[in-house]
């Protein structure tokens, strides 16, 4: 269909007032959208008359944005670089955790102020599965928030209290699966054929087989296999994750339609960044792992154009938990830009690697591996969040020095507590202690707060939280803390006690918040309030350095072993001790550490598990 008739039901459907700017961000982002689609649909029977309605829904949704998202659209693509700052910082918790609900959220935005938060991720939030439910990313409805946490009134007073408070709301947007309570999921199951097709679901066991032949598992001992039995489907329905995460089928191109009306109508609630979870799986194709296909890439080329076209202030964000080589791709190409910002999986993996190694060498590799990012694009670093630490997205860093199975698992074991560690975590899905999958645990129990019972042994542990932050907060990247760390607080055993949460240990991450170091957090005598003082001295240093914006070219320079010497920019430079042991380091000419306020030169010595931050004197 040509652009001049498309366009027509665009238009068409936007109220006359905005109707020169429609036109305007369709002819700078339809031909991407159209040739997307095309690639996707264009075989499907109708697909122009296809095209046509879906670009009348995009219209009335781009009509009914509001007249606050749609400043903050224009505001947005006059600066596009807005979130790529040296003062761009994020937050991520459960509501109920966080706040109970929504509008607890809202009562901690001044916490989150006080710690110079701009981006809060919720994790999931929207109406989600009766009974177990995969900490809400099995969703039963993504038009209502679940009642435990409010309403969808309460979601858009947050909003905007945020809004208003400078801070983003970033919200998951699971595409991968659905809850099989889902209205597609109940009609598919009482026979409707059209919602059937709304899934992958396979008549008998042999076609299943013979793509299981080349799939991986994600939740191998809590959930084997990547398929299930539905008697009422009278088939096996496709599900990578949990037996009642239905996996959608992307190449119906109503799922698509679907899914994008869905994305809009939650971007007019006031979601600012979309958390696109388990985007690798999107595309499947036999005899292959059915991740990273490039009609995954397409799908999320094209919902990033109708974003840019109906609501262009929203940021993507790819939650790909993918390996180094395979992360650029999200990005997209600078013809056809896919998301804005990606999880560094491989950063935050290596991190804890090193610790465990007391040796740089798995970062070091990762940040060799790093290639520059694109324009107005940036990585999210993380020291932790609500998932396993997953040790597989480093097997080819890993190998570089020994068997990479055998190394990885040492890690995996060493988290778990072996061998008189620090850590206490546990390993995560794998009963084979040959073989690696994650590690699970609070940030401060992996780093040996919870079993330090000596001032020598906290303030080693501290340090190791510091090292870790400070990487995540001088990287280059959008720095996303995890609730509870910026406390300290250790793992959550209660999970334990619930059989609905007992097979998945990533509920040793998921504590309530702490009352009792909350509001410990301004005494420096409390381990608390020690843990949050350096951990805001970091985020204030931070903010001062403009060489820690994201796009900042990074170089590592020369060290021993266990250290991390990354240069960025001309001027800035971070060292990281990640061992036990007192480290050398020469420095060339002379520098402050910004967060000590001291001059030095030459030769340095970095006491054990330390982290200094220095600026070049002029
Ligand atoms: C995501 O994660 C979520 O973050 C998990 O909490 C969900 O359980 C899962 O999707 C299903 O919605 O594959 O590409 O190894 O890292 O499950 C991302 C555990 C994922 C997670 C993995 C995951």
């Amino acid at each position: 269909m040509p652009m001049s008739s498309s366009i027509h039901h665009l238009l068409g459907a936007v109220p006359e007032p905005l109707r020169p700017e429609a036109a305007r961000r369709y002819a700078a982002h339809g031909p991407a959208l159209h040739s997307c689609l095309h690639r996707l649909y264009g075989e499907a029977h109708g697909f122009e008359q296809w095209y046509g309605s879906l670009l009348s829904a995009v219209g009335e949704l781009h009509g009914a944005r509001g007249v606050e998202l749609a400043a903050l659209d224009t505001a947005r693509a006059a600066q596009p670089d807005w979130f790529l700052g040296q003062q761009m910082l994020g937050y991520c918790g459960y509501v109920d955790r966080l706040g109970g609900d929504l509008r607890g959220v809202a009562a901690r935005i001044p916490h989150l102020q006080e710690l110079g938060v701009r981006y809060l991720h919720l994790l999931p939030f929207l109406k989600m599965r009766e009974g177990e439910n995969d900490g809400g990313f099995a969703v039963a409805s993504f038009e209502e928030v679940d009642p435990r946490f409010g309403s969808n009134a309460d979601l858009e007073a947050l909003t905007g209290k945020l809004r208003s408070a400078g801070i983003s709301l970033c919200a998951d947007f699971i595409l991968n699966h659905v809850a099989d309570d889902h209205d597609w999921a109940r009609g598919a199951r009482e026979g409707d054929e059209r919602l059937r097709k709304f899934f992958h679901v396979f008549p008998g066991r042999s076609q299943a087989d013979s793509y299981e032949r080349t799939l991986g598992q994600v939740f191998p001992q809590a959930a084997p296999g990547n398929f299930t039995h539905v008697p009422a489907l009278d088939g096996w329905a496709w599900t990578t994750f949990y037996p009642y995460q239905w996996d959608l089928n992307w190449s119906n191109p109503e799922v698509f339609a679907a899914m994008a009306a869905t994305l809009l109508r939650l971007a007019n609630r006031g979601v600012e960044v979309f958390r696109l979870d388990s985007t690798a799986f999107l595309w499947k194709r036999e005899g292959t792992n059915c991740m990273n296909q490039p009609e995954a890439h397409l799908i999320l080329q094209a919902l990033r154009a109708l974003a840019s076209i109906a609501a262009p202030g929203v940021l993507l964000k790819a939650e790909a938990i993918v390996p180094m080589r395979e992360l650029p791709a999200y990005f997209g190409q600078p013809a056809q830009p896919e998301c804005h910002i990606a999880y560094h999986s491989s950063l935050m993996a290596a991190a804890w690697g090193a610790l465990a190694e007391q040796d740089a060498a798995l970062v070091r590799s990762v940040v060799a591996g790093t290639p520059p990012l694109p324009p107005n694009a940036s990585w999210l670093s993380y020291v932790r969040c609500h998932d396993d630490i997953g040790w597989n997205v480093l097997r080819a860093e890993a190998s570089e020095a020994g068997d990479p199975q055998a190394r990885l698992a040492a890690i995996s074991r060493f988290f778990a507590g072996a061998n008189g560690s620090f850590a206490r975590g546990e390993a995560f899905q794998s009963s084979d202690p040959h073989a690696a999958h994650g590690s699970n645990g609070m940030a401060a129990s992996l780093a040996g707060l919870e079993v330090a019972s000596d001032v020598e042994a906290e303030t080693l542990a501290l340090r190791r939280l510091l090292l870790l932050h400070g990487l995540v907060l001088g990287f280059g990247a959008l720095p996303v803390l995890y609730m509870g760390d910026e406390l300290g607080q250790a793992n959550d055993y209660s999970f334990r006690q619930r059989p609905d949460r007992a097979m998945d240990s990533r509920w040793l991450q998921r504590p309530l918040l702490d009352e009792q170091r909350f509001s410990e957090r301004h005494d420096s005598s409390t381990q608390a309030g020690r843990v949050y003082a350096a951990l805001r001295a970091l985020v204030a240093a931070r903010q001062r350095i403009p060489a820690l914006a994201a796009g900042e070219p990074r170089a590592l320079l020369p060290s021993a072993p266990p250290v991390l010497a990354l240069q960025r920019g001309p001027g800035f430079l971070a060292l990281y001790n990640f061992s036990g042991k007192p480290q050398p380091f020469t420095l060339q000419g002379h520098w402050s550490d910004t967060i000590e306020r001291r001059t030095l030169s030459g030769e340095i010595t970095l006491a054990p598990w330390a982290m200094q931050w220095l600026l070049r004197d002029n």
